[in-house]
């Protein structure tokens, strides 16, 4: 039934991948064999990332705009925390996205990380593989990054975009190595507020520091995503890097990166963290309680 869908997914029928998608998100049966099926694509992930309010969906919301008149077919997913205090941030890509959600060249699907403690979505990996059958000539993810799930984000996309803001200068200096390593381009967005120049010459500083002198150095690009500007540098930037021979050394890279979590999902699949807290809670009722007894059982 599932395995139906894939043909129509090829030929760029949303509601069967709109379809897939929940397949796939549900577990529902036939899910696996959707998965197997999958052809190797060669369609390129551009990955946004960075705090909640930097401006990752006005950005990509920039990039769908210059690629819809480029005639290219895009694709977005949005992965967004839905812990109550997050539920706005979901409505407003809503309402900022409307526009594209008639657009027949633009497929836009929001994840919520409801479940998942952190992190991202739990099923983000099989879901962008899934996109990555359907014609689009360009998918872009926008992930909320919060510091500990770099790998996590990087491993999921060709080509992964770090967005930053003035305010988070501070931040900068203390931003772990992991988080510019990951980065294959910094945006400074907001840069119609003070500090944006200053935050782009410090990360150059900081980024020549970690980088190998005979590499291309990571672009820092300042927008104003809000005005529009700074979007189509960007843009070349992404082109750039997607041709690049980095990029090419990226992907046994990605492929082992997204393999590995693959095999770590499969091993963990019976493991949830509510259920182990209520056995910890029976087990620790009687006296003899031991940790690594405790584990040994899974
Ligand atoms: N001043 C200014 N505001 C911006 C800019 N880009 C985005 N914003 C605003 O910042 C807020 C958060 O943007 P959003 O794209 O939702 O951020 P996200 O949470 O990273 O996806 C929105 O109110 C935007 O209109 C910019 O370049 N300058
Ligand atoms: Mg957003």
């Amino acid at each position: 039934m599932s395995l139906q869908l894939l043909p129509l997914i090829q030929q760029g029928n949303t509601r069967a991948l709109a379809r897939g998608i929940s397949i796939v998100e549900n577990e529902i049966p036939g899910y696996e064999e959707l998965l197997r099926a999958l052809p190797s694509s060669a369609t390129k992930i551009i990955g946004i990332t960075g705090p909640p309010g930097a401006g990752k969906s006005t950005i990509a919301d920039g990039l769908i705009r210059l690629m819809v008149e480029l005639g290219r077919r895009v694709g977005i997913l949005c992965v967004d925390p839905s812990s109550p205090f997050n539920l706005g941030s979901l409505l407003g890509d809503r309402l900022r996205m409307g526009q594209w959600y008639n657009n027949p060249g633009v497929y836009i699907r929001s994840l919520a990380t409801r479940g998942s403690l952190g992190g991202l979505h739990p099923k983000i990996l099989e879901i962008s593989d899934l996109l990555k059958a359907a014609p689009f000539d360009n998918i872009i993810i926008e992930t909320v990054g919060v510091g500990q799930s770099e790998v996590e984000i990087a491993g999921l996309a060709d080509t992964t975009i770090v967005v930053v803001v003035p305010e988070s200068g501070d931040e900068i200096q203390t931003m772990k190595a992991g988080i510019m390593e990951i980065a294959d381009m910094f945006v400074v967005n907001k840069a119609d507020r003070p500090g944006a120049e200053l935050l782009a010459q410090n990360l150059r500083h900081r980024l020549t520091s970690v980088q190998d002198v005979y590499v291309k150095p990571v672009p820092v690009i300042k927008t104003i995503a809000s005005g529009n500007e700074g979007i189509s540098q960007l843009l070349d930037a992404v082109n750039t890097h997607q041709a690049s021979p980095r990029s090419a050394e990226k992907k046994t890279w990605l492929l082992a990166e997204k393999a590995y979590r693959l095999v770590q999902n499969r091993r963990m699949k019976d493991i949830d963290k509510i259920d182990l807290k209520s056995r910890i809670q029976d087990a620790t009722a009687n006296n003899d309680f031991n940790l690594y007894r405790f584990v040994a059982e899974y």
